[in-house]
C-alpha cells in the first residue's frame, strides 16, 4: 500500500533490502511530509501569533489551519480543545501536572493499567507524590486483556482520573475504550486515553468515545518528530492550572499578577515546533487520502497473516494474545534472548525492536526480560512478514 511514497524504504541495509518492522517506535515519513518541512523552511519560516509581517501572518494562519485538521481528524468539538505539544509524553505530563495541581488532594486515587507505557505511569507517580495521592493498578489477564469488572471494583469515591492506553505498544491489545469511559463516567471519573499506538492504525472519534483527554505523537503517524497533540474537553482544560509559564500563554503580565490566555494558548507556552505542525497536517491528509478504515483493514489482514506465519515457527511464544489486537506482535522463541534474536534479524535487514519497550511492569507480569516486537504500518506487506519469518529461521539455525 503506497510503499513508493516513502523514500527511506527504498534503501538497502547490510546489502539487503530494508524490512522496517519497528513502526511502534516511529513510522517512516512519506515524501509529502518531508516536502512540507522543506517548503516551510524555504518559504514561510517565522514565529507565529506575534508578527504583523507577511511571513508571520502566513505561518500563523497555516498553523491554525493545522489545528482544525487535527480537530477534524479525531472529531473534536472545537479547535480550542486541540493543544500542540512535543508528543504523547509531554501531553500526559501536562495533564498529570495541571490536572493533579488542580484536582488532587491527600488520599485521592489515580487508576492506571498494568500495560501502560512508562510515560503513562511515571507522570502520575510524580503528580501523586506532589499531592499525597495514590496510584492504583488495573491488572490484565494472561492474554493481555483487562476486565471491566476489575475496573468497576477499583473505582472508589476517591478516584480522580483513569489513565489508560488505547492500544498497548508491547502486547498489541486494543482496549475497550468506550466501555471504560462509560464505566468511569458512571462514577463521575474522567478518563485520559493514551492514543500513541492507536491514531495511525484505527479511526479515532473522541466525541463518540467521550474520553476527557486523548494524547498522541506525530512521529508515530507519519509526521515529523517533535510534535504531538493533547485533546482535552474544554470544561476541564478551562478549570486546570497552566502547565508551563511563558510567552503566548498569558493575557496580561505585571509583577503583581498575571492573567492567562484563552484555550488552547493557555497551554502552549513558548514557540511551538511550527514546521513540524505543518508536517503533521500533511501526514493526516496523507492518511485520510487512503482512509483510516482502509488502513485498519490492510493492517488487520497483515496481523492475521503474521500471526499465522509466526505461529508456525517452532518454539514460538506470543506475549499478548488478546482477541482484539492492532499494530504490534510481541514474541519469544525457545530460550533465545530477545536481544540476540534482534541483532541477528538486523543483520539480515529486518528492523524489529527488542527489550521491555518502556513497559517494565508488563515484562515483570510475564517474568521475562523483554520481547522481540514486530510492528506494522500502512506500507508493510505480506512479503515483509515472509522476510521476518525467513530471518528468524536463519537466526535459529545460527544459534543452534
Ligand atoms: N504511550 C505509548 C503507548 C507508546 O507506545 C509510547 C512510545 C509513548 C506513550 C511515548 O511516546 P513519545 O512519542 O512521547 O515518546 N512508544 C515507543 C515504543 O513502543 N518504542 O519506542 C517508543
Amino acid at each position: 500500500m503506497r510503499r513508493e511514497d516513502f523514500p527511506i524504504l527504498k534503501q538497502e541495509v547490510y546489502g539487503r533490502p530494508l524490512v522496517y518492522l519497528d513502526n511502534a517506535a516511529t513510522t517512516q515519513k512519506p515524501k509529502v511530509v518531508i516536502d512540507a518541512l522543506d517548503e516551510y523552511y524555504s518559504k514561510y519560516n517565522s514565529n507565529i501569533h506575534r508578527g504583523v509581517h507577511y511571513l508571520s501572518s502566513h505561518a500563523t494562519a497555516e498553523f491554525e489551519e493545522a489545528r482544525k485538521t487535527v480537530q477534524n481528524f479525531i472529531n473534536a468539538g472545537s479547535d480550542c480543545e486541540i493543544i500542540f505539544t512535543r508528543g504523547t509524553t509531554e501531553s500526559i505530563n501536562l495533564v498529570a501536572s495541571s490536572f493533579g495541581k488542580t484536582f488532587f488532594g491527600e488520599g485521592d486515587e489515580v487508576v492506571v493499567s498494568e500495560m501502560e507505557h512508562h510515560s503513562n505511569i511515571v507522570p502520575w507517580q510524580i503528580a501523586c507524590a506532589d499531592r499525597g495521592a495514590k496510584l492504583k493498578v488495573l491488572k490484565f489477564n494472561d492474554k493481555g486483556e483487562i476486565d471491566i469488572a476489575d475496573l468497576e471494583k477499583l473505582l472508589s469515591p476517591r478516584t480522580k482520573i483513569v489513565a489508560i492506553t488505547h492500544v498497548s505498544n508491547s502486547l498489541g491489545t486494543v482496549n475497550p475504550i468506550e466501555k471504560i469511559v462509560e464505566v468511569a463516567h458512571s462514577k463521575g471519573v474522567p478518563v485520559l486515553v493514551d492514543g500513541a499506538q492507536a491514531v495511525a492504525h484505527l479511526p479515532v472519534d473522541v466525541r463518540k468515545t467521550d474520553c476527557d483527554f486523548y494524547c498522541f505523537s506525530g512521529h508515530k503517524m507519519y509526521a515529523p518528530m517533535g510534535v504531538g497533540v493533547l485533546y482535552g474537553k474544554k470544561e476541564l482544560l478551562e478549570q486546570m492550572e497552566p502547565y508551563q509559564g511563558g510567552g503566548e500563554m498569558i493575557r496580561e503580565v505585571t509583577f503583581e499578577k498575571t492573567t492567562y490566555n484563552d484555550l488552547p494558548f493557555k497551554f502552549e507556552a513558548g514557540t511551538p515546533s511550527v514546521g513540524d505542525v505543518f508536517g503533521l497536517r500533511k501526514a493526516i491528509e496523507y492518511m485520510q487520502e487512503t482512509g483510516l478504515c482502509e488502513i485498519e483493514r490492510h493492517e488487520q489482514s497483515l496481523m492475521k497473516y503474521a500471526l499465522e506465519r509466526l505461529g508456525n515457527v517452532v518454539g514460538m511464544r506470543f506475549i499478548g494474545e488478546a482477541a482484539n489486537r492492532a499494530g504490534a506482535v510481541s514474541f519469544l522463541i525457545g530460550d533465545i534472548h530477545p536481544y540476540d534474536l534482534g541483532v541477528l534479524l538486523d543483520h539480515q535487514g529486518v528492523a524489529v525492536r527488542t527489550g521491555h519497550h518502556c513497559t517494565q511492569p508488563v515484562m515483570d507480569r510475564f517474568g521475562i526480560p523483554g520481547t522481540v516486537r514486530a510492528s506494522f504500518a500502512l506500507y508493510n506487506t505480506t512479503e515483509d512478514i515472509d522476510s521476518l519469518v525467513a530471518a528468524i529461521e536463519k537466526a535459529k539455525q545460527m544459534l543452534s
